[in-house]
């Protein structure tokens, strides 16, 4: 199906016969999202190069959720509870949305899909809670990459429930020993490699050469990374995410993961805008509202230095 005013996206035909939604704008920028995990796996500038990394070995193929892109954790972040790995939301067939409620501000995109995810039966055999997941994905003007969330407590039991969350966002990067994020450096951490003890970030930018896997507590709304050999930096623009986890599982991590090819590792940098720490509550009628918008900038030189401060302004 091709995009019209009223629909302003493709339905198209992806790996394995799943159903994919593209987005495209007018310079040639593009997005996709499968409907399975409402899983954005694509998105592309102007010229046609892919921002996201999508795992060379991704199985395309129920119920394992895709590796790389932008996986969805809801209703749980890791195992940060009963649930498997990162809950349920990604590996579940989303809908379209035809009618979704108003949202404020899409003045800035004609290129965008509505997705909902409401429990199945069995849903609820394992969470059992009622809501109503909605997810816009918008590729704006400028090329900015905007998911909004919006999470619904539907419960008709008078219950509230209790969540953690994370758009998973796998960038691609020319080389993770080149690259550099900003907006974290100083920040309390929980490392998820010494039993989420936790540290203080100490000193400049947060730079590479190892495992990492590290949840930043109480986070600006603005974080950069920086791919020096690219000159390209993706600025991280989140609301309602006070947390921002860091992720890289280098040459002996990457072996343990069956979906992700043993060289993945250095042309991917996860940074996950996410609510973990102070986990969020709906009372039924209650709606959470949590918003990424990515962009991705030519870097800005002074001296032959990033100048990440230019970036962040
Ligand atoms: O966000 C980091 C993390 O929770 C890591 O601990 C790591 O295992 C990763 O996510 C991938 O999880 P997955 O379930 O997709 O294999």
């Amino acid at each position: 199906m091709a995009a019209t005013e009223r629909h302003p996206f493709e339905l198209a035909k992806g790996i394995n016969g799943l159903d994919k939604i593209i987005l495209r704008e007018s310079r040639g920028r593009s997005a996709e999202i499968y409907l399975y995990g409402s899983h954005v796996t694509s998105w592309k500038n102007e010229n046609g190069e892919e921002l996201l990394h999508l795992s060379s070995k991704a199985i395309f193929k129920p119920p394992k959720p895709i590796r790389g892109g932008i996986p969805l954790c809801f209703p749980q972040f890791s195992n940060f509870g009963t649930l498997e790995s990162h809950g349920f939301a990604r590996n579940r067939i989303w809908e379209i949305d035809a009618s979704p409620p108003p949202l404020p501000s899409n003045s800035c995109s004609n290129a965008f899909v509505d997705l909902i995810l409401r429990p199945t039966e069995d849903d609820l055999k394992i969470w059992p809670h009622n809501f109503e997941y909605r997810l816009r994905v918008a590729l704006g003007t400028e090329g900015e990459l905007t998911l909004t969330s919006r999470i619904r407590n539907t419960n008709s039991d008078g219950k509230p429930f209790t969540f953690t969350f994370a758009y998973h966002t796998y960038f691609s990067v020319s080389d993770i020993s080149e690259v550099r994020v900003e907006g974290l450096e100083t920040l309390d951490y929980l490392d998820n490699l010494k039993n989420r003890e936790r540290f203080t970030e100490q000193g400049d930018a947060i730079t590479f050469e190892s495992e990492i896997d590290k949840i930043y507590l109480s986070t600006p709304t603005k974080i950069a990374i920086l791919d020096h050999e690219k000159k390209r930096t993706f600025v991280i623009r989140k609301d309602g995410l006070a947390g921002a986890v860091v992720w890289n599982p280098w040459d002996k991590k990457s072996k343990t993961i069956s979906d992700l090819g043993d060289e993945d590792y250095k042309h991917f940098l996860c940074v996950e805008a996410a609510a973990i720490e102070r986990p969020i509550t709906l009372k039924p009628g209650e709606e959470w509202k949590g918003r990424l918008e990515l962009s991705a900038v030519p870097s800005s030189y002074s001296s032959g230095q990033l100048d990440p401060k230019k970036v962040l302004e």
